[in-house]
């Protein structure tokens, strides 16, 4: 069965131009791209998003580095699509992931590491009603 996820290609990755291959490599890998939008976060809205992390030391670090340019944000569907597309970009440490993997290609560090993807439906679900309206969903 069809399982939604959300993605984000993000500021380091835009910026070098990456955005167009990691596209390219999503719609290899299978799936369907079921909303996207180019944004560039205020720091506010990065704050927001990253909330569960808010006590974390890297907190500011993350929020000025997410709100620091353009994203392209997405809503990405295909069967198992949560774990298939950590699966695709690999583990947030660009270092420790393997050849073939979005962030072991594009990654520069675990700050710069080229993609977000939700890691369980519930913050999938969060997610992706954080940033599309439901009109852009169905
Ligand atoms: P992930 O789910 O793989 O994106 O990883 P986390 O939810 O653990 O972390 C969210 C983001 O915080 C990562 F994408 C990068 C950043 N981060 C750091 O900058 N330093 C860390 O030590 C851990 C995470």
């Amino acid at each position: 069965m069809a399982e939604r996820t959300f993605a984000i290609i993000k500021p380091d990755a835009v910026e070098r131009g990456l955005a167009g291959e990691i596209l390219a490599r999503i719609i290899k890998a299978g799936f369907t791209v079921q909303a996207m939008r180019l944004q560039h976060l205020t720091r506010r809205e990065a704050e927001g998003f990253y909330a569960v992390h808010k006590e974390r030391p890297f907190f500011g670090e993350l929020t000025e580095f997410m709100s620091s340019g353009p994203c392209v944000l997405l809503a990405l569907e295909a069967p198992n699509a949560i774990q298939k597309w950590r699966d695709t970009m690999g583990p947030t440490d660009p270092a420790k992931a393997a050849p073939g993997t979005l962030r072991r290609d594009f990654g520069q560090s675990i700050g710069r590491n080229a993609t977000h993807g939700s890691d369980a439906p519930d913050t999938a679900a969060f997610e992706l009603g954080y940033f599309f309206r439901g009109m852009e969903l169905v």
